[in-house]
């Protein structure tokens, strides 16, 4: 089978790769992936891929690399909630023309598609509301990012629907794991530790994330790809909820840290309060279940990656805190 993963240089996507190898060896894996900030050539060595550096916006390579494709799983996004609060074009562009682009060579082409998206197009929920998030939850985005997301969802539905595209979404919860850039919270936390810095909590650090280590959520994505059911959504999640405060502590502990050695820092405007996710369509449907199922452990391997590849992560550190100085993020 020949897939093409666009984002492939990116965290979920060269996981996805490197899952790809290990599980299905017979797959031929092209990565289309424009090597934005959030690219790296490095996370795709060993796998055997062939890198195409292009953008998934630009109509004439994703013709070409989607004739040649049996499937194509989509992860190429502007990722980051932060940055679409201070630049919201590139979220529009990519997100949504990208999705749109490679919507109309899939249908020109009929290529399966499978589409990766987030929880954060159900908004946010409060901290005691007993609900979880479900395939039937309204959309109600808060975010530019979480918006553009949403947006690409609904065009996959059209074309589901309008064009008879032969696709599946699935929309996942927060991820964890090696590869992750030093912009998102928990590599950025490692990191900063690992250089004798403190932990920057948004807010009261109260807000709920529903974490999920990268290999559950790509394995999730292989099982919807080969046994969903066409046109059908599944969310994905592994009961991982955790407020920001017990992710420092813990991260804290296992660094062999003081359990307050962190800061509060001002808070990400329109910061949303809490993400959780039911499974079940998932689980009961198509017999998946989470294989990575304590969070401690995980974070422990996470720190041992990032303290082994500081090759990797090194190049974006300083950048990316400078940017976070530069928007104004300051201890409270
Ligand atoms: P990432 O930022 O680490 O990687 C994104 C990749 O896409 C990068 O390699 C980047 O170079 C590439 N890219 C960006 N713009 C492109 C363009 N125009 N054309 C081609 N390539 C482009 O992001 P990630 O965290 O790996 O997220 C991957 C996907 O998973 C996204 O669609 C995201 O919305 C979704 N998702 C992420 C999470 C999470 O916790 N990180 C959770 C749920 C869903
Ligand atoms: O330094 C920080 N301090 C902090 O308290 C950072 C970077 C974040 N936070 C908080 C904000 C969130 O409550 O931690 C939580 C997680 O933040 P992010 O890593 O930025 O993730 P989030 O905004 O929840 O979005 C992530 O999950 C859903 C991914 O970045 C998205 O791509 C995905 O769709």
């Amino acid at each position: 089978m020949r897939v093409l993963v666009t984002g492939g240089a990116g965290f979920i996507g060269s996981n996805f790769v490197h899952l790809t190898r290990r599980t299905r060896p017979d797959a031929q894996v092209t990565v289309l992936d424009a090597m934005t900030y959030a690219g790296h050539e490095q996370s795709l060595t060993g796998t055997g891929a062939t890198l195409v550096r292009g953008d998934v916006a630009d109509a004439d390579v994703v013709d070409r690399l989607v004739a040649d494709a049996d499937l194509v799983v989509h992860f190429a996004a502007e990722s980051h909630n932060d940055n679409s609060l201070r630049e919201p074009w590139p979220f529009v562009q990519t997100n949504v023309i990208g999705t749109y682009t490679l919507l109309e060579a899939v249908r020109r082409h009929d290529v399966r598609y499978h589409h990766i998206s987030t929880d954060e197009v159900y908004g946010d929920l409060a901290l005691d509301d007993p609900h979880r998030f479900t395939e039937a939850t309204a959309y109600n985005p808060s975010s530019p990012y979480s918006s553009t997301k949403g947006a690409s969802d609904l065009l996959v539905r059209a074309w589901v629907r309008s064009f008879g595209v032969r696709a599946t979404l699935s929309n996942c919860s927060n991820n964890y794991g090696p590869r992750q850039h030093v912009e998102k919270f928990i590599p950025r936390q490692i990191t900063t530790l690992l250089d004798g810095g403190r932990p920057r909590l948004y807010g009261d650090g109260m807000n709920v994330r529903d974490w999920i280590h990268v290999d559950d959520h790509n394995d999730a994505v292989w099982t919807i790809v080969e046994r969903g059911e066409m046109g059908a959504t599944y969310l994905i999640g592994a009961d991982g909820e955790a407020d920001n405060l017990t992710v420092v502590r813990t991260l804290l502990d296992l660094m062999g840290r003081p359990g307050d050695d962190f800061e509060h820092v001002t808070d990400r405007p329109g910061h949303d309060r809490r993400y959780a996710i039911d499974s079940t369509r998932l689980r009961t449907e198509l017999g998946w279940t989470p294989r990575y199922g304590d969070f401690r452990a995980g974070l422990a391997a996470t720190i041992d990656w990032y303290r082994d590849n500081e090759d990797w992560w090194r190049p974006a550190k300083a950048a990316t805190e400078a940017g976070y100085a530069a928007a104004g993020e300051t201890a409270v």
